[in-house]
């Protein structure tokens, strides 16, 4: 059987903007207070996606979340009609808004983690919702998340969804972003690497001065746990945390992994070595460890760039290529690094470069922006097919971003009453185009 890695990328919703809600999130905090434009933002993630579903692969969407979210901010005290709930949150509390407004579900790396069926005991595919908790903007979203994932991959039979792990600190669980999978093959057993910043329970352990470390080890071990993996087949390593402390959030701003590679930055993790090895023997075949010095690209430039949060794709031709924002272009040591990349004799052979700069400037790049799920071809037709990419989907998407999206909106724009009925309008439109529907009840 035909075996695929999908990406299902995170629709960019109509109040994205730029609020600086993201403690430790470089581009979040810089660009707090700018103008957005919620219509741009969504039209370069479709430009994206459907340029990956061109190539050959298997794309497909994700629904965003409905914003503002009143069921949040009527939950903690604000009362009245849809309009009145805003206006006193807006005078009373402006920050709550902002948090209730955050388009933040686009980047769904952080939506879940994702085991393959040839990973796991019982030959499901098993998605455990990130609860987010470590941002009050993000942990808004798990219970949704859920929904919109259900309504996605809706067959008991080859998916198992399982609810977010529970909601404190010592579960701190922001999903794929800190996970990757390395596989000979999409469709054989891999290795499932999960990537920490900091063990809850073990107060000697190293974990950043500065800045959050979102992840916790004991989450990544629930993970684990949750979707039926052999020890055999999971490594669990620390990231530095002096790179978190540098603006490194996830770890997918510092590494990307994809079949037998794993594209890294030397400075990414703790006890690099041993757990390396660990890796290849677990792997049992060959594992190409691409190796980024700092004389090559500094922490500076790899978070300003996003040179790691590029994807990493295998074309149909068995060739990977890597799928970079165009910042990385513009940045004279990366742009450097990239090009002599290509010429390695690794299995990456080729950059393509897209512009998500709406996307970037809170902080969420290429990679950021795809939920990747393994499948084999029963499973893929098992998945909601009004959700997979293709010429006629992109057309109506884009018609759907003309018809009801902003081009401009400012942090105080979050205020208007009116925004919650273009949100409300918009997503009721999309979940018929992507036939999902009550997704968003519960939030009623
Ligand atoms: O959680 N930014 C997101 C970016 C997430 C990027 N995802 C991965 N690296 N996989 C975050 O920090 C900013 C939102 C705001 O400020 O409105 C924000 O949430």
């Amino acid at each position: 059987m035909k075996q695929f890695e999908a990406n299902f990328d995170g629709l960019v919703g109509p109040t994205h903007n730029y609020a600086g809600l993201s403690f430790g999130n470089v581009a979040s905090y810089s660009n707090a207070a700018q103008a957005s434009n919620p219509k741009a933002a969504a039209k370069q993630g479709l430009l994206k996606a459907k340029a990956l579903a061109d190539l050959g692969m298997v794309q497909g969407v994700l629904a965003p979340q409905e914003r503002p979210d009143l069921y949040t901010l009527r939950r903690i005290g604000f009362s009245g009609t849809d309009s009145e709930v805003i206006q006193k949150a807006a005078e009373q509390a402006p920050a709550l808004l902002n948090a209730c407004c955050s388009a933040s579900s686009m980047w769904t790396a952080n939506a879940a983690t994702v085991s393959p069926s040839a990973d796991t005991r019982d030959g499901k595919v098993h998605f455990t919702p990130a609860n987010l908790v470590d941002k009050l903007h993000r942990s808004i979203e798990p219970l949704t998340t859920g929904s919109i994932l259900k309504a996605t991959f809706n067959n008991d039979r080859h998916f198992k969804h399982h609810l977010h792990l529970p909601e404190h600190a010592n579960f701190g669980d922001e999903g794929a972003a800190n996970h990757t999978r390395l596989c000979s093959d999409y469709g054989k057993a891999g290795v499932e690497l999960f990537v920490y910043g900091q063990s809850a329970t073990n107060s000697n352990a190293p974990k950043p001065n500065k800045y959050p470390a979102r992840q916790t080890l004991e989450a990544s071990q629930a993970v684990a746990r949750l979707h039926q993996l052999e020890d055999e087949s999971c490594v669990f390593i620390q990231q530095n945390p002096d790179v978190i402390d540098q603006g490194v959030f996830h770890n997918d701003v510092i590494s990307v992994g994809n079949q037998n590679v794993l594209f890294y930055h030397e400075q990414a993790f703790l006890n690099t070595e041993a757990k390396f090895a660990e890796i290849r023997q677990k792997m049992n075949s060959e594992v190409h460890f691409i190796k980024v010095s700092t004389n090559q690209v500094s922490i500076d430039d790899a978070v300003k760039s996003y040179l790691f949060n590029t994807q990493i794709i295998t074309l149909p031709n068995g060739e990977m290529a890597i799928i970079a924002p165009t910042n990385c272009q513009e940045n004279p040591a990366v742009f450097a690094y990239l090009n002599q990349l290509v010429t390695l004799g690794t299995p990456i052979t080729q950059v393509k470069y897209f512009d998500v700069k709406q996307s970037m400037q809170n902080g969420g790049g290429p990679a950021c922006l795809r939920l990747r799920v393994a499948m084999n071809e029963l499973e893929i037709e098992a998945v909601n097919q009004h959700t997979i990419m293709n010429d006629g989907l992109f057309t109506r998407l884009n018609t759907w971003v003309d018809k009801h999206y902003r081009d401009s909106l400012t942090v105080a724009d979050l205020a208007d009453p009116q925004l919650i009925i273009e949100s409300r309008t918009s997503l009721d439109e999309l979940t018929q185009i992507l036939k999902l529907g009550s997704v968003y009840q519960f939030q009623k």
